[in-house]
């Protein structure tokens, strides 16, 4: 462990594998909306078309940097974490942001928003099953 961890900071690589299923699992916990471990596309589906309205404070369908920042900040701020890791976590929202806007129109469309939902949805789901789980824990 210890190796394989100053081989990780040697090559400037954070640690992936326990950030990967750290990941999975915020993911079931956030999508799994009937609780039963597992994640189905009708899920994701429902919860991510929830997420994208609740977002859209002016119901214009399109999501700008402000309006994804704050649904962002407000929900992070649940969760009560210390005021640098607040900070750190926006600028990756405003990295995400522009990543998401795939256009550079300023907005996320739903249809951009589908998209980057689905490419984490099926790197995720690394059984191929067409569900996220536990069971795509790649590293034991
Ligand atoms: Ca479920
Ligand atoms: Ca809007
Ligand atoms: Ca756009």
């Amino acid at each position: 462990m210890k190796v394989l961890l100053s081989t990780c900071v040697l090559l400037g690589l954070p640690m992936l594998a326990s950030a990967a299923s750290h990941d999975l699992m915020t993911f079931v916990e956030e999508y799994d909306l009937n609780h039963d471990g597992a994640v189905s596309k009708e899920e994701f589906e429902q919860e991510r078309d929830r997420r994208f309205a609740a977002t859209d404070a002016d119901h214009d369908g399109g999501l700008t940097r402000e309006e994804y920042s704050n649904e962002y900040r407000a929900r992070l701020t649940q969760k009560k974490p210390d005021a640098e890791k607040l900070e750190r976590q926006m600028k990756q929202t405003e990295v995400r942001f522009t990543a998401l806007d795939s256009n550079k129109d300023g907005k996320i469309s739903p249809a951009e928003f589908a998209y980057s939902g689905w490419a984490m949805f099926t790197r995720h789901d690394s059984t191929k099953d067409g569900t996220v789980s536990v069971k795509d824990k790649v590293d034991g």
